[in-house]
């Protein structure tokens, strides 16, 4: 178990009533301001018959509209803008490509609480004065770099600011520069893990101790694999651009579950049908509140991830409470013939097998009015110089497994190593053809 540090004991370990408290207060003067600076959000309360006096108090916040992605766009650039552009700082987008990007704003202050957030990751995962944190986010419009980097600032730790890409000399400087945290996707982390293989460094000859990853989904699996390859400790983070970028919510060292920063940011699970708040424990879409972000606060916005939020103790002395890893999203959930199906599903299968390695396509098309499901899986090299008859077997296996998890059949391509393509930020792991048409 790895050391358990927390940077700001104050909030991170709250009772659950001083939280609260905090949380109501700070919410009551959200909604006020959200009231007098963004007309666009003025209207949506006054078209459900909600003023600002409604709310009271956290318990309150039911009554408040929802925003979406939707209304984003439609207020793109300025509409949610609750301060005037000479007090912002910053802006960040979306890394979407599809409809129009969505742009973020930030005060100074904006900027140090969310650099909070990614300090209190940073240090979660270990990270002190002594640390050299290899940023490998992109940097940019893209949240990543920029926000774990404010973070690593924060800690005190020697910052690298390396950016995604050019894989060999990230490994050049990892070494020559004794780097101890990686921050990246986990997609990238694994790529960066292969690559250090066939340059033929072993883990223990870099001083990296620990990896925090997020921006995409990944599974155990993939945190097993990860850990193997570079000989550390892998951990989760998430946030939204929308909501600032990395450091809503991040992993201690149980981890099993992301703290949510809620003093910052309140979170509920909706059902995404109905729009109803569900009780603790449940699956559904997360929604959440900015309390005390200034240029850009966003009241009860949905973020289409599904999820499940957890009170339960933790060892790591944390009040926060945790949300799960995020278990899909309610928007690009694939359905094919008629079956919900989740990629991370298809991701934590494949790395159940060992000749499977973390690179995999799932190809959807539609041929007639029939969807065909085809999952392209990389091999590791020495399975690829194999016979056939095993490759077969393989395939064979693979494709059973995915029959019994779905109840769908999927056909199997098993690929070289190295044909799917790499990436350096999010990996593309679904391409569906059936929305072209
Ligand atoms: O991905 C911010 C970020 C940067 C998070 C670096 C973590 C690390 P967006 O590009 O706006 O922002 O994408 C946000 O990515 O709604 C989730 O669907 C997904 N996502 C983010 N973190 C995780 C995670 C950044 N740890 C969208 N696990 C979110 C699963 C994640 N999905």
């Amino acid at each position: 178990m790895p050391e358990n540090k927390i940077w700001d004991e104050k909030y991170e370990c709250m009772s659950r009533e001083e939280m609260k408290k905090l949380q109501s207060e700070k919410l009551v003067k959200q909604v006020r301001h959200v009231w007098d600076n963004v007309p666009y959000y003025k209207k949506l309360m006054e078209e459900k018959g909600v003023t600002p006096d409604d709310i009271q108090s956290i318990d309150d916040l039911h009554k408040l509209p929802f925003l979406s992605k939707a209304d984003l766009r439609d207020a793109y650039p300025y509409g949610l803008l609750a301060k005037p552009l000479s007090e912002c700082v910053r802006i960040h987008s979306t890394s979407g490509t599809t409809g129009k990007r969505v742009v973020a704003f930030y005060t100074q202050n904006d900027v140090d609480m969310w650099e909070e957030c990614t300090a209190r990751a940073i240090t979660a995962a270990g990270g002190g004065k002594d640390d050299v944190c290899h940023v490998a986010y992109g940097y940019g419009l893209f949240t990543g770099g920029m926000g774990l980097h404010g973070g690593s600032h924060k800690v005190g730790c020697l910052t690298l600011p390396m950016s995604s890409g050019s894989t060999e000399r990230q490994i050049q400087f990892m070494q020559d520069l004794g780097s101890t945290i990686l921050c990246c996707t986990p997609s990238y982390a694994a790529y960066i893990g292969e690559t250090v293989a066939e340059m033929g460094i072993k883990p223990e000859e870099l001083k990296l101790k620990a990896g925090i990853f997020g921006a995409e989904p990944w599974t155990e699996e993939m945190r097993q694999e990860i850990e193997r390859m570079l000989g550390i400790k892998a951990y989760d983070i998430y946030g939204l651009t929308e909501s600032s970028g990395p450091g809503v919510a991040f992993e201690c060292c149980e981890q099993n579950g992301m703290h949510i920063n809620e003093d910052h940011f309140f979170a509920e699970i909706i059902d995404p049908d109905t729009g109803e708040q569900l009780p603790e424990g449940s699956k559904g879409e997360l929604v959440f509140t900015s309390l005390d972000k200034e240029a850009f606060p966003l009241l009860r916005y949905r973020t289409r991830d599904v999820c499940v939020l957890s009170r339960e103790k933790c060892s790591c002395g944390r009040t926060l409470v945790k949300m799960a890893k995020p278990m899909g999203r309610t928007d690009d959930m694939l359905i094919i013939k008629g079956v919900n199906v989740f990629p991370s599903q298809i991701e934590a299968g494949l790395l159940k097998m060992s000749n499977a390695t973390p690179n995999y396509q799932i190809v959807v098309d539609r041929v007639g009015t029939t969807d065909t499901f085809e999952i392209l899986v990389e091999v590791s090299p020495d399975m690829f110089s194999d016979t056939v008859k095993t490759f077969e077997e393989l395939q064979k296996k693979i494709a059973g497994d995915i029959h019994s998890m779905l109840g769908i059949r999927a056909k199997i391509k098993l690929v070289e190593p190295k044909s799917i393509p790499r990436s350096e930020g999010k990996a593309v792991r679904v391409v569906d053809k059936r929305k072209l048409v």
